[in-house]
């Protein structure tokens, strides 16, 4: 059979349900995802003098043929692009810019230092998000900065902060679509403070005095990343989820939950309709916590598909921003993009074709047991051959199709990569 008459049996399946299979494909074509290009060069970036990683984040693995200069980057990125259906976002670091061979510390960067970025988004239809570079640094070596006791130390990444903002704000004007800036910072403590109130408290005044400039929200929306622990960070974070969950709340910044960053019992999808209700936007990094915030690579379970869910079920596509976030050395740098993305629609979609109207109602009526056997049921639905049908119409491989793509594209450019031209 072919994928079209495959298409055409699960469409009537699902139709039995009222569940309207084209507009869930039309939806599902307008969520563009946040896509980190950190994944394609193990978040190392072009500085001139670049530093170890550092902020208590780690990329292990070794495979061969990662990005060495932004040109690869793009071009990584662009085959990445080609086996995903739909367009979408790329999310950049501070520590992406191009300077071309002159030292520029990160309190100076500007927007020029992006212009290859812009063009090149503004060439494949691109949206672009931003991240200040708060680590592998000299200035966070201690593991502090916006909390550093050090008030030139602070200063140094408040002005990075600012100028990050303008950068974002850059990207949105020249794009005409809204950037998102993040911050994410690593500071805490390894062993258990004698005072968990004070570096707090700095935080609070640098964010301030970082959101003390304006920038014009059409162009740049602001998100704060919380963090439960990272290596070096264990007994302490400052930039916890109640810090700033209060801090978004009260200065109206959208607040970014990563899924790696809570307990490891305690779930994102539960979060999302609680910070609905009380915030206009929210801001996603979906990852995959294995045992600890281990950033592998999105797959379709459980607690993907729940994220999904909430999205669909609660309307909310359009105040969410839904941005990836892992880092994986151990596999092909490009199949992991390709692999995690078409995850992340590939729930999206899996929600969109559940009877959630019905499923709300039989709670409302306490059948309990209808939904529990109808949420079952649908799991094997023929959602698979919906999605095949939605890759082919937007001319990307159906099915693992596309791996060939990148074994090709492995050995016509990544594995030439080894060959001992050193740049950069
Ligand atoms: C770290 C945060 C943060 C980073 C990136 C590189 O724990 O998740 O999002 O992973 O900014
Ligand atoms: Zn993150």
């Amino acid at each position: 059979m072919s994928i079209k008459q495959n298409f055409e049996m699960a469409k009537k399946q699902y139709g039995k349900w009222g569940i309207d299979v084209e507009q869930a494909l039309e939806t599902l074509k307008q969520v563009a995802i946040s896509i980190h290009c950190w994944q394609g060069d193990d978040i190392k970036g072009f500085e001139v003098n670049p530093s170890e990683l550092s902020g208590g984040i780690d990329v292990t693995g070794d495979y061969p043929g990662k990005a060495r200069t932004p040109e690869e980057l793009r071009q990584d990125l662009e085959k990445a692009l080609s086996l995903i259906p739909g367009k979408h976002r790329v999310n950049l670091h501070a520590i992406y810019a191009e300077t071309e061979g002159e030292t520029v510390e990160r309190d100076r960067l500007e927007p020029k230092h992006f212009k290859k970025w812009i063009e090149w988004a503004k060439e494949h239809g691109l949206g672009l998000d931003y991240n200040p570079t708060l680590f592998s640094h000299p200035k966070a070596k201690d593991g502090l900065t916006l909390t550093h006791p050090d008030p030139t130390i602070r200063q140094f990444w408040i002005d990075h902060c600012i100028n990050s903002r303008k950068i974002g704000e850059h990207f949105g004007k020249e794009l005409g679509t809204t950037t998102l800036t993040n911050i994410w910072i690593p500071d805490g403590y390894k062993d258990i403070p004698s005072d968990r109130l004070t570096p707090r408290k700095r935080l609070k005044e640098s964010l301030d005095e970082i959101f003390s400039v304006d920038v014009d929200s059409r162009y740049n929306l602001d998100a704060v990343e919380s963090k439960v622990f990272g290596i070096g960070s264990e007994s302490y974070v400052v930039g916890s989820h109640e810090f700033y969950m209060g801090y978004a709340l009260k200065n109206d910044k959208l607040c970014l939950l990563d899924t790696g960053h809570f307990h490891p019992t305690e779930t994102v999808s539960n979060k999302i309709s609680s910070m609905l209700l009380f915030n206009e936007k929210l801001a996603l990094h979906v990852s995959r916590p294995v045992r600890w915030d281990s950033d592998h690579v999105v797959t379709l379970d459980d607690e993907l598909r729940e994220i999904a869910l909430e999205l669909v079920r609660n309307d909310a596509l359009d105040r969410t921003i839904i941005g990836l976030d892992f880092f994986d050395a151990s596999i092909n740098r490009v199949a992991a993009w390709t692999i995690g993305t078409r995850n992340m629609l590939k729930s999206l979609l899996y929600a969109l074709l559940m009877p959630n109207d019905y499923l709300k109602q039989l709670q409302e009526e306490g059948d309990f047991t209808r939904r529990l056997a109808l949420m079952e049921e649908f799991k094997t639905y023929p959602f698979g051959q919906v999605w095949d049908y939605y890759c082919q119409q937007m001319g990307v491989p159906v099915q693992e199709e596309w791996l060939s793509d990148i074994f090709s594209y492995e050995s016509d450019v990544l594995s030439k990569r080894e060959e001992g031209v050193s740049v950069g």
